[in-house]
């Protein structure tokens, strides 16, 4: 019997995180007797009186939010972490350790109108936010040495409010994922001498069997070592640091390519898809952080239907991360997807 890795279970190694997933390709057609997700409701005014991120209203703390027009930023007025927190640490050599973190978090609006999503603003509009991502980047790494931008999209990701929105946590310290990509490349680049994502995406543009979008400077593919049924990656094909240190092309070619990604995705199961996405730059600290190549994340949950997500559950939370559907299946489903959204068809 020769393995094939479209029939037999094995293992594949994520390099940015240092760790293995399980792969079960004979098990997609299992029959489905479990959970379905309810349908998020889809018909959104244009404006809602009662919505804490819509222009005008008032948010939780009191504050009245401008009449914007693009994006609007402010701090979260229930955020996670705060900039004055005294520096401690206790425990060091203990089972029981602890130490201070500083930090800010804030909200960014996306767009005054609270029916849209990011798959349905043009183009020009997502631009806006890819520039305030990065004028937002540059702020904060300016005080912070960790800048990690994030969107939760819709109800099954946790998201609080349909208005289109994401948030940015600022940080005196790398989250632990984050400081794994970051001894992973540096490690890749130590043995290697080239750098680990900029390799990675000369490899899977060659191969093509992942890719799910390409233009001038951007490529999106469904990583080799994806958990997430439809998880997808964006890399620049040119060496990028951070955010800021995108040029006006590229800044127009990720917007383009974010708007046909979403679209795609939404198209997948004709519903808003959910996801939970972000950006990982170099850190701003002191170092060489040659070894760093931006990339974004995005994390959806649904497998098979707009109802029916993948659980990250017994084996997952015990041994490993499981997936079904090859990433080479996913892939192509999202090629084959539309970028034409359903809405308008
Ligand atoms: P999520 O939908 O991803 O939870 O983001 C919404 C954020 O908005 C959430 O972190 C904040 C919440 O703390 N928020 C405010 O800052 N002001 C409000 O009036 C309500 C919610
Ligand atoms: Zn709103």
């Amino acid at each position: 019997m020769t393995f094939d890795l479209t029939r037999h279970p094995h293992r594949r190694y994520n390099p940015l995180l240092d760790e293995w997933i399980l792969v079960s390709p004979h098990r997609t057609n299992r029959p489905w007797r479990g959970g379905v997700e309810s349908l998020p409701l889809e018909r959104r005014p244009r404006f809602d009186p009662d919505c804490y991120l819509c222009p005008g209203n008032t948010r939780a703390n009191g504050e009245r939010n401008p009449n914007y027009e693009s994006t609007f930023v402010f701090i979260n007025d229930f955020a996670a972490v705060l900039p004055d927190v005294p520096m401690a640490q206790a425990g060091d050599e203990s089972l029981f350790r602890a130490r201070s973190v500083r930090g800010e978090a804030r909200v960014i609006c996306f767009s005054p109108r609270h029916d849209l999503t990011l798959a349905e603003m043009s183009p020009a509009e997502i631009r806006l936010v890819v520039d305030l991502w990065a004028a937002q980047t540059s702020e904060l790494g300016a005080r912070f040495s960790w800048v990690q931008i994030f969107e939760n999209r819709g109800d099954m990701m946790g998201a609080s409010n349909p208005h289109p929105h994401g948030q940015i946590w600022a940080t005196d310290r790398m989250g632990a994922i984050a400081a794994r990509e970051d001894k992973q490349q540096r490690a890749y680049r130590e043995s290697n001498g080239t750098n680990l994502l900029r390799d990675y995406a000369r490899q899977e543009g060659q191969i093509g069997e992942r890719s799910v979008l390409e233009n001038a400077s951007w490529l999106v593919v469904l990583p080799y070592w994806a958990v997430w049924p439809f998880e997808t990656l964006l890399l620049p094909k040119s060496p990028v640091r951070r955010l800021p240190d995108l040029d006006d092309g590229q800044r127009n070619d990720l917007a383009a390519i974010l708007k046909a990604l979403l679209v795609k995705y939404d198209n997948l199961f004709e519903v808003s898809f959910p996801y939970s996405m972000g950006w990982h730059g170099a850190p701003f600290d002191s170092g060489d952080n040659r070894h760093w190549q931006l990339h974004g994340h995005f994390f959806p949950p649904l497998l098979r239907s707009a109802t029916v997500k993948k659980f990250m559950v017994g084996y997952e939370m015990l041994a490993e991360a499981q997936r079904d559907i090859t990433p080479e299946q996913a892939a192509g489903r999202l090629r084959k997807a539309s970028e034409v959204h359903f809405k308008l068809r």
